[in-house]
């Protein structure tokens, strides 16, 4: 599944042969560098507590948690590289092929690629790690200080065996090193997901931060809405794009950039339909930040600013059935109270506007015909993953409690499917989600994404006053 950068293709096809002279010459006459270590990061000390309490779990135990490696595009190009989110969680790293172990004694290792710097001919020779071909990768010492955590060469692992617990799916080789049981490596899998339910301080601005950013993606894509108009869903998913890429590391998830119809397609990634004015355009789309931590949010807007009467009724329903959901999204509830409390509104808005005859036995659990319109949970965790946590045990999830500190989506949303002959004829096509993202609180939550506007009136006033701004381009934040 993954190369060890020793074993990583050196050379294309399409390259020159490299002569032996040419090696020795290469290797020689450059000026020597001074390495200055860098500062602890922030984050260091967090994911020190987080492994402290990981090996606490599984006291004498061996644990490998493997970040894997590139992964093939097409032929010899990859695609980017993103950390595996249990390493990433626990290191803190975003180096590819590393690997963490915590031995028997529940002292931490980061094994980690040696940088091929112009000490060996393979800073010239390997276009997947070389330093001339792929830029300077932190050395051992380097990450040692920045993450606070000892770090040896990733060769050094292959001398490592016998009995552990191995994190797998990201790296087939790592998992073939050690002698680990199916049902232990998933019990250390189940842990990870749930250590990760409560988030800390330094997650909630994480998360914080994505979301902020993502509000940005969302301003310059309303302001961008008429070259939409011109083009296809593409440059709504360009801009938000470029907005992810300079303010974090990526975008979170394929965006989802739904105009007219394509609203009611739940997971709409083509992006290649057109954006007509009079449409509503749903937009799913987050941030992820430089520490991975990502955003994801959903505004259903106007293209040309202003709901039409019909559009707005489907609108403030759902608006209605979120405010419902969020006010009941507090510590102690169930995780599925604010989705019961939105189904509750959305199912009685259906009736009275003649879809659902009844909405009380629409909502009966053996009847739920309501979901035809609501299709989704209005609620999943959110963290280094877009839906997080996703091997806790249903008891600690969605069949559990909420606690101080989760963050989690609050998104419902109604869906008017283009031929649906069971919902009046102007109504069809129709789809509208709203998402917010919230952190529980001591008594109740905290909407992350409250900055963007969400209440049809303030949705409305928002767009028109991005629209009539007339920027050079959009506005940049210090970094
Ligand atoms: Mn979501």
């Amino acid at each position: 599944m993954t190369e060890t950068p020793q074993e990583a293709t050196a050379a294309a096809t399409h390259d020159p042969d490299r002569p032996a002279a040419l090696l020795e010459f290469m290797s020689t006459g450059w000026a020597p560098r001074e390495e200055s270590l860098p500062a602890a990061a922030p984050a260091s000390s967090y994911c020190s507590a987080r492994r402290r309490a990981l090996a606490e779990r599984f006291p004498g135990e061996v644990l490998v948690v493997p970040t894997g490696g590139y992964k093939t595009r097409a032929n010899d190009t990859e695609f980017r590289f993103r950390p595996g989110t249990e390493f990433a969680y626990l290191a803190g790293s975003h180096e590819p092929d590393a690997v963490l172990v915590i031995d028997a004694k529940g002292d931490a290792v980061l094994y980690q690629a040696p940088s091929m710097d112009r000490s060996t001919p393979s800073f010239f020779t390997d276009r997947m790690y070389g330093e001339l071909w792929v830029g300077p990768r932190p050395t051992l010492a380097a990450t040692s200080a920045l993450l606070g955590i000892e770090t040896r060469p990733l060769e050094e692992l292959d001398k490592l065996s016998g009995k552990a617990r191995v994190v797998r799916g990201f790296d087939a080789r790592i998992e073939s090193l050690f002698d680990s049981e199916e049902e232990n490596d998933t019990e250390l899998a189940v842990f990870l997901s749930e250590q990760r339910l409560v988030k800390d301080e330094h997650e909630v601005a994480q998360l914080q931060e994505a979301v902020d950013a993502t509000i940005l993606g969302f301003e310059d894509v309303v302001r961008q809405l008429p070259a939409a108009v011109q083009t296809t869903e593409r440059w709504i998913e360009g801009v938000f794009g470029l907005r992810a890429r300079v303010e974090g590391n990526d975008v979170g998830y394929g965006s989802i950039c739904a105009a007219g119809t394509h609203a009611c397609i739940l997971h709409w990634t083509d992006n290649d339909g057109e954006v007509r004015e009079g449409d509503l355009v749903l937009l799913d789309m987050g941030v992820e930040g430089h520490e991975l931590y990502t955003a994801d949010v959903t505004r259903t807007l106007p293209v040309n600013g202003t709901f039409t009467p019909r559009q707005r009724e489907v609108y403030t329903l759902v608006y209605e059935s979120q405010e419902a959901a969020i006010a009941a999204c507090k510590p102690g509830a169930d995780f599925l109270d604010p989705h019961r409390a939105a189904m509750k509104v959305l199912a009685e808005g259906l009736e009275r506007m003649g879809i659902l005859e009844s909405a009380e036995s629409a909502l009966a659990e053996d009847s739920q015909l309501y979901r035809r319109y609501t299709l989704h949970g209005v609620s999943h965790m959110l963290g280094l993953d877009v839906h997080d946590c996703a091997h806790a045990r249903k008891e600690m999830y969605t069949k559990g409690t909420l606690a101080e500190g989760y963050v989690l989506t609050i998104e419902p949303g109604l869906y008017f499917q283009p031929d649906d002959l069971t919902v009046p004829a102007d109504l069809r096509g129709i789809g509208v989600r709203i998402e917010d993202d919230v952190v529980v609180t001591k008594d109740g939550c905290r909407n992350l994404s409250a900055a963007l506007p969400r209440h049809p009136d303030e949705v409305e006033a928002w767009m028109s006053g991005l629209r009539e701004e007339s920027l050079d381009h959009p506005p940049l934040r210090e970094h």
